[in-house]
Order: C-alpha cells, then sequence, then structure tokens
C-alpha cells in the first residue's frame, strides 16, 4: 500500500519494523527508496499503482486533482512538461541520481528496466510487450477516453455523432485484444507492463459501455488479473 499520510503496510512489510523485508536483505532505507507517484484515480493513474504495487516498490502518492486544476500548476509543470497525470520522481534514479518522468507507457518501461520485473529480457520477448504497450498508448485508451468525453454531454446532438466514432472504435479496439487474448494468458505471454498498461482503461469498461461478456477473452483475462493481491492494492489505492 502507498503511503499518503503516515506508512501503510506493503505485501513484503515487516510487521514490526514497517520496513520492506527485500529492501531490508539489501541494506537499504525504504524511506530513501519512496518513489513518489503524482497522480490521481483515472486510468492512467491506475496503471502506475498496480505496477508499483506489482513490483512491490515503496511508493508515496501526492494526489493531482486535476478537476480543480492542479495539473496546470508550475511545481508539477517540472515532472510532467504535458501537463497530465501520471507522473513518478524516484530518488533512486540511473546512478542513484533523482529522475522524473511522465507518460504512463515511459513510467512502466523505466519501472520494467529497474526492477527487472514484468519486462522480459530477451528482444524477442520484449517486441509483443513494445507493441501491446504502444497499442494501449495510441488507442485502448484514447479512443474510450472520447467515449468517456461524449457520453458526459448533455446535448444530444453533440453526444450522437461522438459516441457512434468512438464507441465504434473503442468496441473495435476490444475486439483486437479479444483475438490477441485467445490463445494466451497475457498480451505478450508472460504477465508485463503492457498488461497493466491496458488493464487501466478496461478497468473503465462500464463507463464506456462495453460488456466484457461480449468479449469472453478478454473477460478471463481481467478477472485473472483483478484476482492478483497486488493488482487489487493497486486498483484499491487510495489516488485522491
Ligand atoms: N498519454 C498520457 C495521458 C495522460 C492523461 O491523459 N492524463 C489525464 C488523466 S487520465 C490528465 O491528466 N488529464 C488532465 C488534463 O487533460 O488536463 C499518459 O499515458 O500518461
Amino acid at each position: 500500500m502507498p503511503e499518503i499520510s503516515g506508512r501503510k503496510l506493503g505485501k513484503n512489510t515487516d510487521k514490526n519494523t514497517g520496513q520492506e523485508n527485500w529492501a531490508r536483505e539489501l541494506g537499504k532505507d525504504t524511506r530513501k527508496m519512496t518513489i513518489e507517484l503524482h497522480t490521481w484515480n483515472t486510468p492512467n493513474g491506475r496503471k502506475i499503482s498496480v505496477a508499483l504495487e506489482e513490483m512491490g516498490l515503496p511508493y508515496k502518492v501526492i494526489p493531482v486533482n486535476i478537476s480543480k486544476g492542479e495539473q496546470m500548476a508550475p511545481e508539477f509543470l517540472k515532472l510532467s512538461p504535458n501537463n497530465k497525470i501520471p507522473a513518478i520522481l524516484d530518488p533512486e534514479g540511473p546512478d542513484g541520481k533523482p529522475v522524473s518522468i511522465f507518460e504512463s507507457g515511459a513510467i512502466l518501461l523505466y519501472l520494467g528496466e529497474k526492477t527487472g520485473k514484468f519486462l522480459p529480457k530477451s528482444l524477442s520477448g520484449r517486441i509483443p510487450v513494445y507493441e501491446w504497450l504502444m497499442w494501449q498508448m495510441g488507442g485502448f485508451g484514447p479512443m474510450p477516453g472520447q467515449v468517456h468525453h461524449f457520453i458526459a454531454l448533455e446535448n444530444e446532438q453533440d453526444r450522437a455523432y461522438g459516441l457512434k466514432r468512438y464507441m465504434a472504435e473503442t468496441r473495435r479496439l476490444y475486439g483486437v485484444l479479444d483475438r490477441r487474448l485467445a490463445d494466451r494468458d497475457f498480451v505478450a505471454g508472460e504477465l508485463s507492463v503492457a498488461d497493466f498498461a491496458i488493464l487501466g482503461w478496461a478497468w473503465r469498461h462500464p463507463r464506456h459501455k462495453v460488456e466484457l461478456t461480449d468479449f469472453p477473452n478478454v473477460k478471463r483475462w481481467y478477472e485473472a488479473l483483478m484476482a492478483r493481491p497486488a493488482v487489487k492494492r493497486g486498483m484499491e489505492a487510495k489516488l485522491d
């Protein structure tokens, strides 16, 4: 679990000391390693809380209230020049120096590189991770995101065209994902950061009005992921 105010215990945390067991074994102080996650309770935000939980990295949530415009604050712009969440600040980046990263896909790849988890070692293993991560970033996010936008409009005429266009494209993308998952458990074979990226948006399927029963392979994949304890923690972490 992330820290928001005061330390919460994660699955690898020693009940007595509050120190992550693996960090203690490595002689590391988790307080100095705690990643700042600047985020909000949205699909792109959830991708990163899920990945951090799955990787067992200590993190602290810094909520950025995007409905109040906090993403426009000059301080946040230093971390995220595109004024969007999520962004992270890792005090222990490359060469032990602090580093900030924006764009959820870049953050996921960085965390995969940093931990060696959920990112295959071989280039041939990485290719489908890159493909399906880019597929998510370019389509399975921007398209349902437009559905979320148009569905909230009050004027029926404004809604109609946008919803027709983006709901059709969103359903097409679910169909692509369903075919991909027909003969494998996860999009790149083994569980990877690409699954976490896609899950962030699939988590919002009720909001973009997609019934997972129409896409049985996606449904199976979704339920398998959501049943993982670390995914649950990442989905339930308080981000706002
Ligand atoms: N491509 C970016 C998209 C991030 C994004 O769209 N973030 C939304 C919340 S999910 C946001 O910050 N919106 C605030 C705004 O548009 O002003 C990523 O994946 O990190």
